[in-house]
């Protein structure tokens, strides 16, 4: 069912069958294989919670030096690999049914959650044009998502994102401020004790 969050937004409940979400999941652990999952340094030298690796022209990053975009893997020194097509797929079908076709993302970050690992309130503007959404896909353990306003003082609504789940963040929706809470610890049959984000974004 598709429901909307606010103007821009548009939460997508289930809309990755377990079929494919078992695909995309063995889809992940080939993009690993090449660019391995790692704790990222903030600029304020903190070690993030998450670990994160990328896949597609550019990649995520953070480092004493800030955060980026770039195309090499700074762990591997190679370029980041591929995405895969099904990703691709996924990513374009979601974002048509939130009124954002066409996208073509050239960025996608892994994020993967163990049990305490959470992302604290921030916006995504390190990619070149707002207009563009960013679409995430939520696979494995249940987290409580936290939406918050324009400004980083607005009080977050909290919103459990399940596994298969997919929200399209666009339009105003597209600099508000956003986290994670702390991932309580489960079993879940698709990824065992973990919460992998996908976000598909367009970075240049
Ligand atoms: C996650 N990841 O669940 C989230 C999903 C990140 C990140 O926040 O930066 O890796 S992406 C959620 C998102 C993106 C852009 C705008 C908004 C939310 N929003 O307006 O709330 O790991
Ligand atoms: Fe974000």
């Amino acid at each position: 069912d598709i429901e909307s969050i606010t103007e821009g937004a548009t939460l997508l409940r289930a809309f990755v069958s377990d079929e494919e979400a078992a695909a995309l999941v063995a889809a992940i652990d080939t993009v690993l294989a090449h660019s391995p999952l790692r704790n990222m340094q903030t600029p304020g030298g903190f070690r993030m919670s998450v670990a994160m690796s990328n896949c597609g022209q550019f990649g995520w990053v953070t480092d004493r030096r800030g955060y980026r975009y770039q195309t090499l893997d700074p762990l591997t020194g190679q370029h980041w690999p591929d995405m895969p097509a099904a990703f691709v797929a996924l990513a374009q079908r979601a974002a048509a049914a939130g009124g954002f076709a066409p996208f073509l993302p050239d960025a996608c970050l892994v994020n993967r959650y163990d049990p305490g690992a959470r992302m604290s309130l921030h916006q995504d503007r390190n990619e070149e044009d707002m207009q563009q959404p960013i679409v995430s896909v939520s696979l494995g353990l249940p987290a409580t998502f936290l939406f918050g306003g324009m400004e980083r003082s607005d009080k977050p609504q909290r919103m459990r994102l399940e596994s298969g789940d997919v929200v399209v963040w666009g339009g105003p929706a597209r600099l508000a401020f956003h986290g994670v809470d702390v991932l309580r610890d489960g079993e879940h049959p698709l990824t065992g004790r973990c919460r992998y984000n996908l976000t598909f974004r367009r970075a240049r």
